[in-house]
């Protein structure tokens, strides 16, 4: 029945990271996918979630069906760390939020809003971008476009492309934004480029989706939303996935939001009954665990502040690999422009290496970076910082 399937030539991004666990290189390092390791090489369990985790196995609840939207906790928790605690936009009841099978459950719940309400629109995505943007809209039925995003040469953004195609899309077009830690590239709008591309949106009438799967790790909670919390102010209709499996660290749990801005409460109410029936024709309701967990810890103030904490610990360390590298490789490699470690931020950074050159970072030296080049920093420690800054260099002197 099903041998005329093509075969699955499986994902860019879990693929490399399972090929890494079977190499058997004593100095491997792991950089494949975006998971935050800490300093010792561990996926850390957050001290505030184990708080609430402790708590909720020392009072075991029977486990029901939450609500298709999930629970009213966590909703209104993602609201405010994501629209912030003044969101007038939300003080007003026009955004709405559901819980979602993390950041990638809001994207295909969004998606499939969309493209009902809106069948004729195609959408506009980062070159480069994470693939799974491409599989998620376009296997929602949305056809997929590219605008330009990342400048080779100056291994910074595109703006000027980047406007001018934006300048050219049809209205109702959908345009696919990363509010911070651009993945794949690291590489980030400023505020006063962010106001620029809101001006676009509006009088292009254009509707943005934004995809935060890293708030925190940029500059720090507020910093981080700034895209989203423009757009809420300037009255734009705009669609907000939400990612916590990195910055709780919780990503089996699969725990996300996605949150729409309306023009009105009204409208919010239809939005919300329209993700409603999305989510029970596909998977129903929610996980109940991770909802609770994510919504303990944001609910609590003394928890809430000590997450922000762990969160800037987090991106400290980050940004102190970065500069580790930078320092390394200027000494190792003089000729080298390694400024771009410490200009892009958050998890990732675009080491723009070919694929030989990356093919020899895995089989001599067990540094396993994915195809496109895209780094993921913190599978970087002070104990294999000096490995990996050994192999670059030598596989960048072979070629400089
Ligand atoms: N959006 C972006 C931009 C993103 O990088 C990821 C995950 C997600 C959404 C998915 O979030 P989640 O809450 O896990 O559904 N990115 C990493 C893992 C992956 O590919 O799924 C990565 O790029 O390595």
């Amino acid at each position: 029945m099903f041998k005329h399937l093509e075969q699955y030539a499986g994902d860019p991004i879990f693929g490399l990271n399972d090929a890494f666990h079977r190499n058997t290189h004593p100095q491997k390092i792991n950089l494949t996918i975006g998971l935050y390791y800490d300093d010792a090489g561990r996926i850390p369990v957050l001290p505030s979630v184990a708080t609430v985790q402790t708590r909720l196995a020392a009072d075991p609840a029977p486990c029901t069906y939450l609500p298709m939207e999930g629970l009213a906790a966590y909703r209104s928790a993602v609201q405010r760390v994501v629209f912030g605690e003044a969101s007038t936009a939300v003080a007003e009841g026009r955004v709405a939020t559901i819980q979602t099978l993390g950041g990638t459950g809001a994207l295909k719940v969004g998606a499939d809003l969309l493209h009902a309400a809106y069948p004729e629109s195609q959408i506009w995505i980062s070159d480069p971008a994470w693939d799974n943007h491409y599989a998620i809209f376009g296997g929602a039925g949305i056809p997929t476009n590219s605008y330009p995003y990342y400048d080779q040469a100056t291994k910074g953004l595109a703006f000027d492309a980047m406007m001018e195609c934006l300048r050219e899309l049809p209205s109702h077009s959908i345009v696919l934004l990363h509010p911070c830690c651009h993945n794949p590239t690291g590489v980030d709008l400023s505020q006063a480029q962010w106001d620029e591309v809101i001006q676009v949106l509006q009088q292009r009438r254009l509707i943005p989706f934004l995809d935060i799967a890293y708030q925190g790790f940029g500059s720090g909670m507020d910093e981080d939303a700034y895209a989203v919390r423009a757009m809420a102010d300037a009255g734009l209709t705009v669609l907000v996935a939400n990612s916590f499996s990195k910055n709780l660290s919780v990503y089996g749990e699969r725990c996300g939001g996605l949150s729409v801005v309306c023009g009105s409460s009204a409208e919010a109410d239809l939005v919300l009954g329209q993700l409603k029936a999305i989510v029970r024709r596909i998977y129903s309701s929610p996980p109940s665990h991770g909802g609770h967990v994510v919504a303990g810890v944001l609910n609590d103030p003394e928890l809430h502040s000590q997450w922000v904490a762990e969160v800037s610990t987090m991106r400290d360390r980050m940004a102190q690999m970065r500069g580790l590298v930078h320092e390394q490789l200027s000494t190792k490699l003089p000729d080298y422009d390694a400024d771009y470690f410490i200009r892009q931020r958050g998890m990732f950074t675009y080491s723009g290496l070919s694929r030989e050159q990356l093919q020899t970072l895995r089989e001599r030296h067990g540094v396993y970076i994915i195809d496109s080049g895209r780094i993921a920093v913190p599978g970087l420690n002070t104990a294999n910082v000096e490995h990996f800054t050994d192999a670059l260099a030598d596989v960048i002197s072979v070629t400089v």
